[in-house]
């Protein structure tokens, strides 16, 4: 009884000593906490003559408390609001109110709840990779702020910013004396280039300085949501060839509103011919929500985690490329095509400014986007690039596109895939504008007219238009006759309207008025209208329309490639 009593009490003792650790460390914690605001109070005290001390307390003294809390867009009243409009044409972004906004504001929870459920334990940390040139001080620290908030600290290895060597005086001294003053106690690293490198190796000069088991890079103007980086660091443990993107949320540029696309879909990354980004619809079944990692055929670019080790195995960045552009697709190609995989986490979200322009131009104005995906192009594609280079001859054989032997060595190297097998296995919705179709090329009428798509900006709707055959090739009169009967050039499809019209706009996949039969006599139908396509009395430039089958001269047309089938 005796000994039994004894026992318990033991068991007491160590509950009590287990809780007083707790207890103990809990308060260390808050200690932690509550020394770095002490102590960067005491730092204010101390420093307040210095003049970048009287500059911040200035500016943070106009922050409003509250202003743009849970994501809420927000407005300025007077001056404020008129100086913000014009900083919107400036920058392409409010930066007066974006300082005016508590740079450690509260977003709400974008996840679908299904998200909020789910339990991570990631046992590998991240360092985070945020470069930038030029941009907004405020908005460039409420990135990291939000990096800081979000992440539990033994998730969190550092935070390295990287300066592309930026000419805006704010983002010198000032925010040197920011890191060291506000955020001293936490690892955050500023690696200042001292030369312009553009994007791609400025994210390359941060990579090499990282230590963390994950590389995450973000833009400077993003804000991270609540367990963002959970998911991600599971996924990079459980897979470390899987590459992986959060959902990017807009942060609008006017207004700095987070919003959300809803719970119904979400976006993965596609890409078109002329080696542009874009985003391809995911639709959620049952709009339930999915929360397993999705496969994506290719990334924005700007947001994404990937192990370490692995980055620099597969071939981190091709350094020769300049500027901005082309890195993301090169990279998404690559991963897949030797032996990673892609994929966007619909529980991991993330906010980035949306810009209509770029607020900074590139040194001597050259077209790094170009010149970067032609580099890609022929590192990568095989024999689809003459996909791109039907959009930009000009640089197929051009040397400003540099040397190429190291990257097609790495591609040797690592025994990669080919652009084929990506196209079948990771991409097989991609529309090829020259396989597997009825025909393809110039649509010519016996007069020497040809269909045009009118130099339709992309995505666009437009008339399917009629214009004077070109004698050299020309993009704009490139169409396909695809398997489906599409009347095509890559997402866009010729539809009839109003039973007389015919526009370009995006392809349904539903046939109905996309709907087109060749037959032999050139007569191009539409079975939904019952109509002919024709160009009877349309002007040079102006649209083709349908009508009645009759035949004759207006309703026939000659596809330069015919495939016979
Ligand atoms: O010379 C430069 N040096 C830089 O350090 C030019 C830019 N930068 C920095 C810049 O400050 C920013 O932090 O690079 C980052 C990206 O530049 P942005 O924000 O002007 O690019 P973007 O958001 O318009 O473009 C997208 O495509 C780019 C192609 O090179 C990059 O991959 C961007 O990271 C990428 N952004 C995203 O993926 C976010 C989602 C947008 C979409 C779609
Ligand atoms: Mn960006």
């Amino acid at each position: 009884m005796l000994l039994k009593c004894f026992r318990l009490k033991r068991i007491y003792l160590k509950l009590l000593i287990f809780l007083l650790i707790l207890g103990t460390l809990y308060l260390l914690y808050l200690n932690r906490t509550l020394n770095q605001i002490v102590s960067s109070k005491e730092d204010l005290i101390l420093d307040s003559e210095n003049p970048l001390e009287r500059h911040l307390r200035e500016w943070e003294s106009k922050i409003i408390p509250g202003l743009g809390d849970k994501g809420e867009p927000a407005f300025l009243d007077g001056d404020d609001a008129i100086e913000g409009e014009a900083a919107l044409k400036k920058f392409a972004l409010n930066t007066i109110l974006s300082d005016r906004m508590p740079l450690d504001r509260e977003l709400r929870d974008p996840r679908n709840a299904k998200c909020k459920d789910l339990k991570y334990s990631p046992t590998i940390n991240a360092s985070i990779i945020v470069i930038f040139y030029n941009e907004i001080f405020s908005v460039i620290l409420r990135t990291v702020w939000s990096v800081l908030l979000q992440t539990p600290s033994h998730l969190l290895h550092e935070i390295i910013l990287v300066d592309d060597c930026s000419t805006d005086e704010n983002l010198k001294d000032l925010l040197d004396y920011y890191l060291k003053t506000r955020l001293r106690n936490y690892n955050i690293k500023l690696v200042r280039l001292k030369h312009r490198m553009g994007l791609i190796r400025a994210r390359l000069q941060g990579a090499r300085v990282a230590q963390g088991d994950v590389l995450v890079f973000l833009d400077a103007h993003c804000e991270a949501t609540r367990d963002w980086i959970e998911p991600l660091l599971s996924r990079v443990e459980e897979d470390y060839t899987a590459v992986l993107v959060p959902i990017i949320d807009v942060i609008e540029a006017s207004n700095m509103g987070y919003s959300t696309n809803g719970d119904s879909s979400f976006q993965v990354g596609g890409f078109s011919w002329s080696g542009h980004f874009t985003w391809i619809d995911i639709q959620n079944e049952n709009d339930k929500g999915k929360v397993t990692p999705v496969k994506s055929p290719t990334m924005a670019g700007g947001l994404f985690a990937i192990d370490r080790k692995f980055f620099w195995d597969v071939g981190s960045y091709d350094e020769q490329m300049d500027g901005w552009g082309g890195e993301n697709l090169e990279m998404s190609f690559r991963i897949w095509q030797c032996g990673g995989r892609l994929e966007t986490v619909p529980c991991s979200r993330v906010g980035h400014i949306f810009r209509d322009f770029h607020p900074y131009s590139f040194p001597d104005n050259k077209d790094t986007h170009g010149i970067n995906t032609a580099r890609l192009a022929h590192v990568w594609m095989d024999e689809y690039k003459r996909l791109f280079f039907m959009y930009q001859p000009a640089l197929e054989n051009n040397p400003i596109i540099g040397d190429l032997t190291h990257r097609k060595q790495l591609r040797q190297k690592l025994r990669c895939k080919s652009f084929k097998w990506y196209l079948e296995n990771v991409y097989p919705e991609k529309f090829i504008p020259d396989e597997n179709v009825f025909g393809y090329g110039q649509v010519k009428t016996d007069f020497e007219m040809c269909l045009d798509d009118l130099q339709l900006p992309e995505e666009k709707v437009g008339p399917l238009g009629l214009y004077q055959c070109h004698q050299f090739f020309a993009v704009s009169q490139y169409f396909s006759l695809s398997k489906n009967g599409e009347l095509r050039k890559e997402d866009i499809c010729a539809e009839v309207f109003n039973e007389r019209e015919v526009q370009l706009t995006e392809c349904h996949g539903h046939k109905r008025e996309q709907y087109w039969v060749l037959y032999k006599n050139g007569t191009i139908y539409n079975p939904a209208t019952k109509k002919c396509l024709s160009s009877d009395g349309v002007d040079n430039g102006k649209g083709v329309i349908v009508e009645q089958c009759k035949g004759g001269v207006f309703q026939k047309w000659t596809f330069t490639n015919l495939n016979k089938t």
